[in-house]
């Protein structure tokens, strides 16, 4: 899978070279290619935003830029195509395992002031938000798609890790997890988990994912 982010902060995406996607971009599992939007600017001073038509505060991106940027990177539209946006379908693990399906997705990038909206029209397939709150860029929510996504690409997660048992994957939150030792701080470990009885681990598994669902997350639909 290639990931191509076009943006106006390519610094931000130094933690991509940490941790686990670090690991995985390393061994080629799948690429990313950062582009400075600002390097397509044909503005004598590389400028990449302007007042708004009819007024209002803040500043917009300037289409010529995004638009230039956008077709030097997938001039045949292979990519698919997403606007990062509050204004976007909101992000969901279900959503995640789509996104992961697709050979080249390109991340498109905005300051919080927005982008023109005729860049939406001619260049971009879709808008994704990742919550209901306003960021300084999209920068970091497209961050969030690649560490989602990246979970996805075979051999990311090392054994350890799984997409299959976490939060969401049965459409439930994920069942309390105990590590040694036996007692902290006069707390112990629940005695089913030491039983060796895995029938009776996953029924006990299984009910505590339910509860906290239940307790926490009741609009949490079943299938995710
Ligand atoms: C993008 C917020 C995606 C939430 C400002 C510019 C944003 C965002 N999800 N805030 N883009």
């Amino acid at each position: 899978m290639r990931i191509s982010v076009l943006t106006l902060f390519p610094e931000m995406y130094s933690v991509l070279n940490e941790s686990i996607i670090g690991k995985a971009l390393e061994k080629e599992l799948f690429s990313v290619d950062i582009h400075n939007i600002r390097d397509y600017s044909t503005n004598k001073h590389k400028k990449c935003d302007d007042y708004p038509f009819g007024g209002g505060a803040g500043m917009v991106m300037t289409p010529q830029p995004l638009h230039d940027s956008i077709t030097a990177v997938d001039p045949n539209h292979e990519a698919v195509r997403i606007y990062l946006s509050p204004k976007g379908q909101t992000l969901n693990q279900s959503l995640v395992r789509e996104l992961a399906s697709f050979e080249h997705i390109m991340l498109i990038n905005g300051s919080y002031e927005g982008i023109d909206e005729r860049i939406i029209e001619l260049d971009v397939d879709r808008e994704l938000s990742i919550g209901d709150y306003v960021l300084t860029s999209g920068d970091l929510a497209s961050l969030v798609v690649i560490n989602t996504v990246a979970r996805y690409i075979p051999e990311v997660l090392g054994s350890e890790e799984s997409t299959e048992e976490e939060s969401f994957s049965q459409g439930t939150l994920e069942y309390p997890q105990y590590t040694r030792p036996q007692e902290f701080m006069g707390l112990k470990v629940p005695d089913v988990l030491l039983s060796g009885n895995h029938a009776e681990i996953a029924k006990w598994r299984r009910a505590q994912s339910e509860k906290i669902t239940a307790e926490r997350r009741p609009d949490l639909n079943k299938k995710d």
